[in-house]
């Protein structure tokens, strides 16, 4: 396969004006009419042939303006179809034929649990009709759904006409008035049930609001209803964006390869991402939910009225919109747990994204799949470069260039130029070097070091950045970073007044890392400080600083910013952590630092009044955070540690913990409000160290919890906590019960699945192997794929990377099968394989040789493109 450059851009040589569609649908026959008015593109010259993308699609008639094309008019290869000759205006009309009912890998019109639906995006079109799939190519679009045994008709946009033809069949027509590329198109038919609701839009204009689902879900869709009308309210409060249809639409479907998709009026969720029940969804995805359902909603502007000219600025819709549901989030829950959790979910994650051999910037400038760039650098970090966007200009100017973004290109398909421009013209700031975040791959590191004179009272920081090579970028140019800071009084406690060249800052400020290395000379210093570095997480950006772990204990008491705390807290374990691996690593026995107990021993007994922040404050680096620090990953050694420093503190801070999980259980009715699912993280918090240690009375606790059964964050908590132990006796019964109970329900039954392949006990792998034989197991359906191959692949490191190389065997020949049956979630499975460089020599031959064998087999463009780049 060949990789498609953005340097090669070339506006299109047609436009397509309107697009009549008409699907005869039939599982394994839809037939698909299209009719195309088509001009040549004003900037293109004339007599240019047509070139429209088409696959998978059997063609059986074609006309130009009402005059059937002979074969020898047109030319069909496996990518499309070609007319070299076609007059500058003109109707085009083809009729195909596709089968949904085949089609396993999700993209174009496929069945799930017998209802048909859609995914389009990024180049699904093509697999409906002949078309110009790209999405700076935007039509007004009219379709005619035709249907037998499907009571509900659906598409973008209005119903216009609906009713019965002679043959008995029925057909709903659909018009969607704003014209839009092809990405966004979306047709849903089955027997599906409606929730509905209504929305007054700030000009008073009344929508209507529909949650489609399966029958029996018809109990799970007021919590993504509740969060659809807060969204749509939070946009026009915060974004002045009101919508503009006079109905949109959400339909749950079961198989889905993604989380949601914002086709225009007509949203198509993975149900994972809509239902929920106090019973059956924890609250994770409770958040899970508004957060997705209001990404989806936030398109509508950002991305579909104002859309990418090309894929290559895909950020420039997925950044901006993750950075609107992120700040949504916040709004509405709290704010500070939101951002440790997006930071430290980002730091895990797309850190290692960047430095492994997929490394991307956030506009790449080739590709070979755009589906394989669906990724963590494209969404997340692209919102982090919103984000400092916001900050460098300040919300008012944000706000200004936004409303002039979506003013000057409305009903556009645009570029990042374009975005950051608009932030350039209001803000009158100059973001020249800010542009560098947009073309260069990797995590950038700050080396810091600060200096205290006690006679001059001047406190010297030294900042120095650079940004390690990536794959096939070798020299890297300093960023415009910008560090938001404190000086810590060690005396006081206390944030000092910053003056910096004369110019006072007041005590929490931004100063702008633009060159390879920078010295800031703060005068004034009334005491000496402790620098808090990076505050709210202000760049991207990996931070070096030599902190003692005094110091680290001092900022996590004393630190005014509640994300800063979070962080000395963090890197205070990574330390004893660190100490803790070498240990294990040298043999030698292991010993607490007291340090770590006494900062959880203050934490258990202070009071902080934000629960949820205690709970993360109490919660250790994951195991691939922790990787993540390490040169080379030694996932014994980090399992053992990690859990050595889990018991220590159970021991030690046994009573604290009992009383915390005391202090914290509640029978009161669930509600996935902010102040419960506080109380509810930091109790189960308590009861994992209480776990950790086997305690009699926490075993009882969460068999207690288990059997309540009073809503599913605690019952699926208790569960894996039984399940992660060594009790046996108490486990096996919990979740024979548990897998009964909910054998019916496919989103219980994924979470079933996942809390069993993360039990760190030796027979992992085999109870993986053994999961997959089960009946509500299946390959096809992306999320049991997840859930229990994903999971055990991502979270269980351990087991996953097992000496024997089972681990490894065991996901290649998943990727292998899905290769042949869904492409893009083969693609996304082989990443843990893919960051063998960070192991050990065996590690890396097993890995090697299991992405070697994968090579071996005959490729979709997507599994190749990441194969081969692991492998280059
Ligand atoms: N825009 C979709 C992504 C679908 C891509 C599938 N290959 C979801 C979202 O970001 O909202
Ligand atoms: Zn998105």
């Amino acid at each position: 396969p060949q990789p498609v450059y953005l340097s090669d851009y070339q506006a299109p040589a047609y436009r397509v004006s309107h697009t009549q569609l008409t699907f005869e649908l039939d599982p394994a026959a839809t037939k698909v009419k299209a009719r195309l008015l088509v001009e040549r593109h004003p900037e293109r010259e004339t007599g240019l042939p047509l070139e429209l993308d088409g696959e998978h699609l059997s063609l059986k008639s074609i006309a130009l303006d009402g005059k059937p094309l002979e074969a020898a008019d047109y030319e069909l290869t496996e990518q499309g179809l070609r007319i070299p000759q076609v007059p500058e205006r003109f109707v085009l009309d083809t009729e195909v034929e596709i089968s949904p009912r085949d089609n396993t890998a999700l993209q174009g019109l496929y069945q799930s649990s017998g209802i048909y639906c859609t995914q389009c995006e990024a180049e699904g079109f093509r697999r409906i009709t002949f078309y110009p799939d790209r999405p700076d190519v935007m039509a007004t679009f009219s379709t005619t759904l035709i249907g037998t045994a499907e009571p509900v008709l659906l598409s973008n946009g209005n119903p216009v006409e609906k009713g019965t033809l002679d043959d008995g069949r029925h057909f709903v027509t659909w018009e969607d008035p704003h014209p839009k590329p092809s990405y966004l198109f979306a047709l849903v038919a089955g027997d599906l049930k409606k929730v509905a609701d209504r929305f007054t839009t700030m000009h008073g204009r009344e929508v209507s609001l529909e949650i489609w689902v399966e029958e029996e879900n018809l109990d799970k869709t007021d919590h993504a209803m509740a969060s659809l009308k807060r969204a749509m309210k939070w946009d026009e409060e915060t974004y002045g964006r009101e919508y503009d249809l006079d109905l949109f639409m959400i339909v749950a479907v079961n198989d889905f390869n993604m989380g949601a998709m914002e086709n225009k009026g007509l949203n198509i969720f993975n149900s994972a991402a809509v239902l929920t029940h106090p019973k059956t969804a924890t609250d994770v995805a409770y958040q899970r939910v508004e957060g997705i359902v209001a990404h989806e909603y936030f398109h509508n502007w950002s991305g579909n009225r104002v859309t990418c000219r090309d894929w290559f600025q895909l950020s420039l819709k997925e950044g901006f919109t993750v950075f609107r549901d992120q700040c949504y989030s916040a709004d509405t829950n709290s704010a500070p747990v939101k951002r440790i959790q997006d930071v430290s979910f980002f730091r895990t994650a797309q850190f290692a994204e960047d430095a492994g051999p997929t490394a991307h910037p956030i506009r790449p400038d080739h590709y070979i799949e755009i589906t394989n760039f669906y990724t963590l650098t494209i969404y997340e970090k692209g919102s982090e470069v919103v984000r400092m966007l916001r900050n460098l200009v300040g919300w008012e100017a944000f706000r200004r260039g936004s409303d002039l973004y979506f003013e000057r290109f409305d009903g556009q398909a645009v570029t990042i130029e374009d975005f950051v421009d608009c932030m350039a013209e209001a803000s009158g700031e100059d973001l020249t070097r800010f542009m560098r975040w947009y073309s260069q791959a990797g995590t950038p590191e700050i080396d810091a070091h600060g200096e205290y004179d006690y006679v001059t009272s001047e406190y010297r920081l030294t900042l120095r950045q650079r940004t390690p090579t990536t794959p096939g970028q070798q020299d890297k140019q300093p960023l415009h970073i910008p560090v938001r800071l404190g000086l810590v009084g060690t005396k006081s406690g206390r944030d000092l007044n910053m003056t910096l060249g004369g110019e006072t800052l007041g005590r929490d400020a931004v100063i702008h890392l633009r060159e390879d290395e920078q010295e800031f000379l703060f005068t004034d210093v009334a005491e000496s400080p402790i620098p808090s570095l990076l505050r709210h997480f202000s760049a991207p950006v990996k931070l070096h600083f030599p902190y003692s772990r005094e110091d680290l204990a001092f900022l996590l008491q004393h630190d005014s910013d509640g994300f800063n705390r979070w962080d000395a807290g963090q890197r205070l374990a990574l330390l004893a952590l660190d100490d803790l691996i070498a240990a294990h690593r040298n043999g030698v026995e292991k010993v607490m630092d007291s340090r770590v107990t006494d900062a959880f021993r203050t934490l258990l007994t202070s009071r902080i009044d934000d629960k949820a922040v205690l709970a993360e404050m109490l919660t250790l680096p994951s195991e691939a955070y922790i990787a993540e620090q390490q040169p080379l990953v030694d996932v014994d050694a980090i399992h053992a540690a990690r859990e050595f420093v889990r018991q220590s503190l159970a021991l030690a801070l046994r009573d604290e913990f009992l009383a915390v999980f005391e202090a914290n259980q509640s029978d009161a009715p669930y509600a996935p409000e902010p102040e419960q699912i506080a109380q509810r993280s930091l109790k189960n918090v308590a009861l994992s160290y209480l776990m950790a240690i086997e305690d009699e009375k926490g075993l009882a606790f969460a068999q207690a919890q288990f059997d309540a059964d009073h809503n599913m964050t605690d019952v699926r908590h208790a569960l894996t906590l039984l399940v992660h132990s060594s009790r046996d006796d108490l486990a096996s019964p919990a979740l024979k019960a548990f897998g009964e109970t909910w054998s019916h329900d496919p989103l219980v039954m994924d979470q079933w699945f996942s809390l069993q392949v993360t039990r760190p006990q030796e027979d992992a792998v085999e109870r993986v192997k053994f999961l997959m034989q089960h009946p509500a197991f299946s390959l096809k359906n992306p999320n049991k794929v997840r859930a229990l191959i994903g999971t055990f692949a991502n979270q269980n490191r351990v087991n996953f990377h097992r000496l024997d190389g089972e681990g490894y065997r065991l996901l290649a020949d998943v990727v292998i099968k899905l290769n042949r049956l869904n492409p893009e979630i083969a693609a996304r499975l082989i990443t843990p394989l893919t960051r063998w460089q960070r192991f050990d020599e065996q590690r890396q031959a097993l890995m090697k040789a299991e992405l070697e064998r994968i090579k071996a087999e005959p490729l979709s463009p997507n599994v190749y493109e990441v194969v081969a780049k692991a492998l280059a």
